[in-house]
């Protein structure tokens, strides 16, 4: 499995042009790639650095309940959307705390305005696990993703799309239908960050069902390896739920990115060698809207130490 994502990362290191970005990091950046992971050969969590599996299937838990308020993730010491919902609050009338204006680059460069920043973002975190109007207000990050999947609101009706695409494949399978789309134009400007996740469809032959993703944006050295686990975390779910054995995932790119301030962690990763890739297990007869971080496992996972590198915001 690590195999196709190293390709992906030599492609771009290779291949890669320059191009400025929304975050001012600067990045490599390639249009269209698409990778294949057969998940009926074990579970696609790189072992060439050691991925966190509890911050990718609560993510994941999280939208399948719908859920957009960073709270929920903050529970289980997940701390991969705080910046987005923190912009919010910094930006807000009731924000009167030391001036955090492009605090993602800030924190990089100036380590005194790191230490306020770490600061202000502990003050953050604690508000919203202990005082309900402001979790309501600042940790909520709009119609993101779970709201997208679970209530698609257009002028008609709100769509739950991910129960109907379970439905279909179960009475349908064939149908060639099988869409999940979180990018809902009219909504986008609600959104802390327009989804990078843009739709998957589903796919069903011999038993076995697939799923492939269209992403629109991949930030390839932080986000892709939890978007390839979480994806294929997805269509276990998914492939239990509807009584069918997994298939493949694949995973479909627009603009596939190396940021410009992980490229070293990038060749310290491509230096190292696989381990065998390691399974899943699922100890719960709970529905998929159900299940809980607690009833997931994974097993026989070996991996190369973590590389720490800096989230563009
Ligand atoms: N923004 C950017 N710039 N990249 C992304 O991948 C991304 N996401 C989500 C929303 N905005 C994004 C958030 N997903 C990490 C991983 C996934 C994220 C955000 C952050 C991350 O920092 N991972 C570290 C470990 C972090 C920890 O231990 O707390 C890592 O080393 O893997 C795309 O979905």
């Amino acid at each position: 499995f690590d195999q196709a994502y190293h390709e992906l990362l030599t492609k771009i290191l290779e291949s890669g042009k320059d191009k400025d970005d929304r975050t001012n990091t600067g990045t490599l950046s390639i249009f269209g790639h698409q990778m294949r992971f057969d998940l009926s050969k074990g579970f696609p969590l790189l072992t060439t650095k050691k991925v966190s599996f509890k911050l990718i299937a609560t993510e994941l838990i999280w939208f399948i309940r719908g859920d957009t308020n960073i709270k929920y993730l903050l529970e289980y010491n997940n701390n991969i959307w705080n910046e987005w919902a923190f912009l919010k609050w910094i930006e807000s009338d009731d924000y009167n705390g030391p001036d955090m204006t492009d605090f993602g680059n800030r924190a990089l460069t100036d380590e005194a305005f790191n230490e306020q920043y770490q600061q202000q973002l502990a003050i953050f975190k604690k508000k919203i696990l202990t005082d309900e109007s402001f979790m309501k207000q600042y940790g909520d990050l709009g119609n993101v993703y779970g709201k997208q999947w679970r209530q698609f609101e257009t002028k008609e009706r709100v769509t739950d799309q991910l129960k109907d695409v379970i439905e279909q494949i179960k009475n349908n399978p064939y149908s060639r239908r099988h869409i999940v789309s979180a990018w809902n134009p009219g909504e986008i400007d609600t959104m802390a960050l327009p989804p990078c996740h843009t739709m998957f469809q589903f796919y069903v032959i011999d038993n076995k069902l697939s799923c492939q993703l269209y992403q629109r944006s991949a930030d390839v050295f932080l986000g892709v390896p939890f978007n390839i686990a979480s994806y294929s975390l997805l269509t276990h779910l998914v492939a239990r739920e509807c009584g069918l054995e997994v298939g493949e995932f694949i995973h479909t790119f627009g603009d596939a990115h190396i940021y410009s301030n992980h490229i070293e962690a990038v060749k310290t990763q491509l230096e190292r060698d696989s381990y065998d890739a390691p399974t899943l297990k699922i100890n719960s007869d709970k529905d998929i809207f159900n299940l809980e971080y607690e009833d997931l496992e994974i097993i026989n996972y070996t991996a190369h130490p973590a590389i720490k590198a800096p989230i563009a915001v």
